[in-house]
């Protein structure tokens, strides 16, 4: 059994969307983010960058103690060498999902926070911030619309196979709206989306987001929230553990 430390978020998504997929057993165990749950001592034990997404693998395939584990990236690795499903399992194939996989945990993830950030959450509208992020945000779909005008997936051999390359950049992509991006200045990037969301594990994936956090995107945050999110500083991590 795997315990996912999850919300609703693009980085929450990717886990949950992999072990839709895969059908490992695993049970999810709320972190609103918004409500401060990350700095919990029981959640920083495990995820000391107090983010989630994080998981605990109470059956590793060494066996021993569980395995706790947080950044998305390094769980949706860890989890495709756990069962070895969806990375591609020659050696060219898995050099390119690593690679892609890299590419959107240090340019896309990051980058489209910002655009987020400056675009939603910021209190004052700072349009360098703004166009920065969205110009950067624009680039990096151009880069993965490019990599997909002769192939359905983003790593492997032929027209490519679905893994967790795909997986950690889609939810990075669905937000285009919020992105301020217009999807159809990236055609094959479009194609590629349709695809990752007609399947079931997708739809399953983000149909929990109902049962966990209904109110999501209701209401902008209080004060009080933004604060808790974006008042973190040094002095944060050191008073809490
Ligand atoms: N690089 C990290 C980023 C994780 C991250 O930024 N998580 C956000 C939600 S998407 C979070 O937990 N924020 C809580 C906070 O800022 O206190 C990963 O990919 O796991």
């Amino acid at each position: 059994m795997i315990d996912l430390h999850y919300w609703t978020t693009p980085n929450g998504h990717k886990i949950t969307i992999y072990l839709e997929e895969v059908g490992l057993p695993y049970r999810i165990l709320p972190v609103n983010i918004s409500k401060g749950d990350q700095f919990k001592p029981e959640f920083l034990a495990i995820a000391p960058n107090n983010r989630i997404p994080a998981i605990v693998d109470h059956e590793p395939s060494g066996g021993g103690a569980p395995i706790s584990l947080f950044e998305s990236g390094a769980i949706l690795l860890y989890l495709a060498e756990k069962t070895g499903k969806l990375i591609p399992q020659d050696e060219r194939g898995r050099a390119e999902a690593l690679q892609w996989l890299f590419w959107q945990m240090a340019g896309l993830g990051p980058m489209a926070g910002q655009n987020g950030h400056f675009n939603h959450a910021a209190p004052e509208k700072i349009p360098y911030a703004i166009s920065r992020y969205e110009r950067e945000t624009a680039r990096l779909f151009a880069v993965l619309d490019k990599r997909l005008q002769d192939r359905d997936f983003v790593a492997g051999g032929g027209r490519g196979e679905y893994s967790i390359a795909d997986i950690a950049s889609y939810p990075w992509t669905k937000n285009y709206v919020r992105l301020n991006q217009k999807i159809e200045d990236f055609p094959n990037l479009q194609r590629w989306q349709r695809a990752i969301a007609a399947r079931g594990a997708t739809e399953r994936a983000y149909a929990l987001v109902e049962t966990i956090n209904p109110s999501k995107a209701a209401a902008p945050l209080t004060e009080e929230e933004r604060q808790l999110l974006y008042g973190q500083d040094a002095s944060t991590v050191k008073r809490r553990s």
